[in-house]
């Protein structure tokens, strides 16, 4: 019997060194006080503000989506609270000319990108005026199967590399999306290529009722990415300062032609996993709840500025009327929209020539449209 192989390399030990080595990186914490000022974005005064009014903007977009939903003038919705740092910090770091491949539940990301309220509505009532995205708007439409995206975006990314765009693709999965043959085939793409692509895990703990432990044996997600030589990190991602800043070197690095980068973000979704019926309250408990909620990163954000004199109640309360206001605003266009005739689907799902399949089903729905 010769010597097991394994023992002599030891790959055991290789695989916990590598994962030893993503520590999740913070720089404000859950009482809103920098703890890395080395790594401090330093964002100006207005920059802040922003910020904050997004990520507030948002939490109250999520609410009224929910009672949207729950009185059936809204259709598909995916909650989003718990997840603002994740999403409006990273988006925050992007520029207009970059490109977003978001997830279905990336809703906010692509409205703050340029794409009108209303049309987001109507994306979730399933209208394909949802998915006319306005001409200068980067955004693709929301992406229901999961990871696809991933491809998508080492694709787009490699359009801007070839045409010499200083601009970046970045794409949206969560936990679950991890484990998906897209995920890989995306990562090891623009690896390949060195293509200016940002690749984005928000890990929010749970794949509907699948637990993260259930998920992989790695210990982290970011740590996949090193098979495909790409460079990999693991951020708090209820901390938007360390998710600004994550996302901000990644597309440093893309736009310099380095390649892409993949961003763990650390985060949970408060509610369900989407408003179809799922009950959280049979896979998660109420302290694992709590946990989440000590770290909200609204919370922790807002004692961060009102320390810095930048943030008030009464600035808050101002953001959350406008918010209300907007939301009422743009629900009444969606409703304006004319309904939908199942002509109308089929004539925009292809760019090109419809497929012959399509073409009977489009002559038996003009058919009974005329009558
Ligand atoms: C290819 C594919 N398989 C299965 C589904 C059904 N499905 C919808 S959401 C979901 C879980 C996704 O979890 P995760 O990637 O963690 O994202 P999250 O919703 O938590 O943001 C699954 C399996 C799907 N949409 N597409």
């Amino acid at each position: 019997m010769g010597e097991n192989i394994l023992n002599k390399f030891d790959p055991t030990a290789t695989l916990h060194e590598i994962e030893d080595k993503f520590q999740m990186f913070q720089i404000l914490n859950e009482e809103g006080e920098i703890v890395n000022e080395e790594a401090n974005p330093n964002l100006s005064d207005e920059e802040l503000v922003e910020l904050m009014t997004r990520m507030v903007y948002t939490r109250i977009l999520d609410q009224r989506s929910i009672s949207l939903n729950r009185q059936g003038r809204l259709g598909f919705y995916a909650p989003t609270a718990g997840q603002e740092a994740s999403q409006l910090a990273s988006h925050f770091a992007l520029e207009k000319e970059d490109w977003i491949l978001p997830g279905y539940r990336d809703v906010p990301q692509i409205v703050w990108h340029g794409l009108p309220l209303w049309k987001a509505f109507l994306f979730s009532r399933g209208h394909f005026i949802g998915n006319q995205v306005p001409e200068g708007v980067n955004v693709l439409a929301p992406q229901i199967i999961i990871g696809a995206q991933y491809i998508q975006a080492a694709g787009v990314a490699l359009g801007l590399q070839k045409r010499g765009k200083k601009s970046v693709a970045i794409t949206y999965t969560g936990d679950g999306g991890s484990s998906q043959g897209d995920f890989y085939e995306g990562i090891n793409f623009a690896g390949a290529f060195k293509s200016p692509a940002i690749f984005i895990v928000q890990n929010n703990q749970y794949a509907i009722s699948t637990p993260r432990e259930l998920q992989t044996s790695a210990k982290t997600i970011a740590q996949k990415g090193i098979a495909a030589g790409i460079p990999s990190v693991l951020v708090d991602g209820m901390d938007p300062l360390a998710v600004y800043v994550a996302t901000r070197d990644a597309r440093e690095r893309a736009v310099r032609g380095e390649g892409p980068t993949l961003i763990e973000t650390m985060c949970y979704r408060y509610g369900p996993h989407t408003m179809a019926g799922d009950d959280p309250t049979r896979y998660r408990t109420a302290d694992t709840d709590n946990e989440w909620a000590a770290k909200d990163p609204i919370v922790r954000f807002r004692k961060y500025l009102e320390a810095k004199g930048l943030w008030s109640e009464q600035k808050e309360e101002e953001v959350i009327e406008r918010a209300k206001e907007e939301i009422k605003e743009a629900i009444k266009l969606a409703d304006q929209a004319p309904k939908q005739k199942v002509t109308e689907l089929i004539e925009n799902m292809h760019a090109s020539e419809m497929p012959y399949n399509l073409q009977e089903q489009y002559a038996i729905y003009k058919e009974k449209e005329s009558k």
